[in-house]
């Protein structure tokens, strides 16, 4: 692909409100942002979704960084690629590691669009104009999450996604549902149930809810089976998908009615549109899955979910919902619950340097 240098900026940002879960809250976000320039001055972007400690998976910025710099930068140097999809097997020495992969992977997906003149949607298939915006609520306080769902849909988003886990989740659930009792609502437990609490994520089956979201182990794909048997709600999994094969096995097992695709978690557009394009072979509808992110992989999403297998509408929300400023523009926006793709080549965003470098801490440039 002709490339001159990356680029890794390390930026971090506060949160307009904090984002809490069952696991803690995320009150501040770093994240890596890469940029791939080639030697016709076209660059491209990625952003690595990993969080600053390992909460969520095993990844942090520190660990994402060092796999770039040290493993994955050099293999690109040494071997060279022709196109993106040839990044995902030239990076296959290393283990895993894949939001540090799919960084790195996502910016040559971008140089890739715009070395072609094309939008990033177009060239990985996609053929939606505009795609529905949703939104994630994490917030266990009943009373302020109400005024933010109200806050949501005066907005037009299509979808709300809410946190639970054992301790309220009957409570909460219907205190959202009886003040708001057509919305389409679903719930994410992030792992905080086991098989032992069958008969409480059985009771949740009266709200209707589109799914529930990772309610057992991070890792499991058996327990969530045993599950799916015996409640009503579809199980969607999130954190145990993390390559090609968890979702074959997990369909085949029947752990799940619903996949939760994030390009982070499977190391690339390259995997998540062959997970994509798997699940519509099956039947199985999958979305988007957010990860509080900046402009650039909120870019790469949008172009992921105008793919024709993503019909329900995933955890894209604008700039707005958790940055004072993004890294990107124009930002990203919600016009009637909808979001348009960008007829731009690449994501169609540019990077806003001055915003950037305000919110850079580190930096390093390295040359081809
Ligand atoms: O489990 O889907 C999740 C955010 C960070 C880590 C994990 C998850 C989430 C979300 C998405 O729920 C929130 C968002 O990006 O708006
Ligand atoms: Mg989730």
């Amino acid at each position: 692909m002709d490339i001159k240098a990356v680029t890794l900026s390390i930026i971090k940002m506060p949160l307009k409100q904090p984002f809490t879960t069952h696991l803690g809250s995320v009150k501040e976000r770093e994240a890596v942002i890469v940029e791939v320039e080639d030697r016709n001055g076209f660059i491209g972007y990625g952003e690595v979704v990993a969080f600053s400690s390992p909460w969520y998976t095993e990844e942090t910025v520190q660990t994402s960084y060092h796999m770039i710099r040290d493993f994955l930068i050099p293999l690109l140097k040494e071997k060279g690629i022709n196109h993106p999809d040839q990044a995902f097997d030239l990076f296959s020495s290393v283990r895993r590691n894949l939001m540090a992969k799919a960084g790195l992977e996502t910016a040559l997906w971008d140089l890739q669009a715009k070395k072609e003149g094309i939008p990033l949607s177009k060239l990985i298939g996609g053929t939606m104009e505009a795609i529905p915006a949703g939104v994630v609520v994490g917030n266990p306080n009943l009373p302020e999450a109400l005024e933010q769902i109200e806050g949501y849909l005066e907005q037009g988003f299509k979808r709300v996604k809410v946190k639970i886990s054992p301790e309220d989740d009957h409570h909460y659930i219907s205190g959202i549902r009886k003040q708001f009792p057509d919305l389409p609502l679903m719930a994410d437990a992030n792992s905080a149930y086991s098989l032992e609490d069958v008969d409480r994520l059985k009771a949740l089956d009266e709200f209707g809810l589109l799914m529930i979201e990772q309610p057992l182990g991070f890792d499991d794909i058996v327990d969530h089976a045993t599950l799916q048997g015996r409640i009503e709600t579809p199980i969607c999994l999130d954190e145990s998908i993390v390559t090609f094969d968890d979702a074959r096995k997990a369909v085949e097992l029947g752990s799940c009615g619903v996949i939760n695709i994030k390009i982070g978690r499977v190391g690339g557009l390259g995997e998540a549109k062959r997970i994509h394009d798997y699940c519509v072979s099956k039947g199985i509808p999958v979305w988007a899955g957010g990860m509080i992110e900046f402009g650039i992989s909120r870019a790469h999403n949008i172009a992921l979910a105008s793919l024709p297998g993503f019909t329900i509408p995933g955890d894209i929300s604008g700039s707005d919902r958790y940055w004072e400023q993004d890294i990107i523009e124009p930002e990203i926006k919600v016009e009637n619950g909808m979001i348009k793709l960008p007829e731009k080549p690449g994501i169609g965003f540019e990077l806003n340097r001055k915003r950037l470098k305000e919110v850079t801490i580190f930096e390093e440039r390295f040359e081809f």
